[in-house]
């Protein structure tokens, strides 16, 4: 028997990122299905809401979220490190997971429910009727993904923003394209932690859907080879940039991010102080407060300011608060070249800790 089980699934993003993840590590580990079984006597069992992926470890304890399963390997099995030693690369690191995890869920949401919805419903279906007809498989595929098809419109997606979603996809997909040009890895010639988080973005929503898929491949057949060694779990060929150099192919993804991403971040952090105001102490978030303005590939539409995202926030600010001096003064080189100076100063409203799998003031 394996020493970890993942309960996870191939059509599901963040089962992505921690199944390349673990596959890279070496972990022994096997992957268990989320049937309505898994889901109510493991998952909901032990996290209290359904999601996937959930790993179990060999003395029988549950960690779900991505990021709490790599932290659990990592003190279980130290070497190789997933994060990269240089204080500047780990806080680059992390916000790129606060990208890959939190930003790019609206072009794959996007095109995963406007271009591949009888194929996911399908796909869907194999979990929720795995004895069915297809067309049974259908029906039942339908029901459970439309729970997930729910979230669309939560993150922006319309009929005015969507040729704004798409635009901006394409230039992440060109931007990366160019840094596989001249490194393997985000950070050289082999997988770190930002490439496992880029994994759960780009990996079964767009490229494993079919039409997506195709596009990916279509034009940026670099980007979709990346996908394949990283979800092979390929070692690399080589180690990480010495100096804590963070490449300069990588900065227009993480300008894109700050004129994306950041304002909303801000306006979320703005009504978490409001919230927190008249919060109980250690209270759980709701998982998103109002509506908030966006912009993504010049288009601007409205969408939910999720509070998760203000953990993986708050795992950036940890990084950059950590760094020494010299690394600070590089990293805030580096911010300002990116448009992202207001980082430098962003302090949360409140700190926040996930406590039995919930999202809590800490
Ligand atoms: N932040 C979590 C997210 C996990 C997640 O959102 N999983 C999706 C499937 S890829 C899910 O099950 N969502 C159900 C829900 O959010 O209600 C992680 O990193 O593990």
């Amino acid at each position: 028997m394996a020493d970890y089980t993942m309960y996870g699934s191939d059509m599901s993003y963040f089962s992505g990122k921690a199944r390349a993840y673990l596959r890279w590590k070496g972990i022994d580990f096997t992957e268990v299905q989320p049937t309505p079984d898994v889901m109510q006597n493991v998952i909901i069992a032990n996290v209290g809401w359904p999601v996937i992926p959930v790993l179990k470890t060999p003395d029988g304890r549950i960690v779900q979220d991505t990021a709490d399963i790599i932290a659990e390997i990592e003190t279980a099995k130290p070497s190789p490190a997933v994060m990269p030693e240089g204080g500047v690369q780990r806080f680059v690191s992390y916000l790129i997971q606060l990208f890959a995890d939190e930003w790019l869920l609206i072009p794959s949401m996007h095109y995963r429910w406007h271009y591949n919805e009888d194929w996911i419903f399908g796909e869907f279906g194999k979990f929720a009727a795995p004895n069915g007809s297809p067309e049974e498989q259908y029906e039942a595929g339908k029901t459970a993904g439309q729970r997930f098809q729910a979230f669309v419109p939560l993150l922006g997606v319309s009929e005015v923003t969507i040729p704004g979603i798409e635009a901006s996809y394409e230039a992440l997909l060109s931007d990366f394209s160019a840094h596989l040009e001249r490194h393997s890895y985000m950070f050289g010639e082999r997988p770190s932690f930002a490439d496992f988080a880029m994994t759960g973005a780009l990996y079964a929503h767009q490229y494993r859907d079919p039409y997506t898929g195709d596009l990916m491949k279509r034009i940026a057949p670099r980007v979709a080879d990346w996908v394949e060694r990283m979800i092979a779990g390929e070692p690399g060929k080589g180690d990480l940039l010495g100096d804590d150099a963070v490449p300069d192919s990588l900065l227009p993804i993480l300008q894109r991010q700050m004129v994306e991403q950041l304002p909303v971040l801000e306006a979320t952090n703005a009504m978490l102080g409001q919230w927190a105001k008249d919060a109980q102490p250690q209270e759980e978030l709701p998982r998103g407060f109002d509506m908030t303005p966006f912009t993504t590939g010049g288009v601007s539409g409205v969408c939910m300011a999720r509070t998760f995202s203000l953990l993986r926030l708050q795992s950036a600010l940890d990084a950059l608060d950590a760094l020494t001096p010299e690394e600070r003064a590089q990293a805030d080189a580096m911010l300002d070249r990116v448009g992202g100076g207001a980082l430098k100063t962003l302090k949360l409203e409140a700190r926040l800790e996930r406590r039995n799998y919930l999202l809590c003031l800490a």
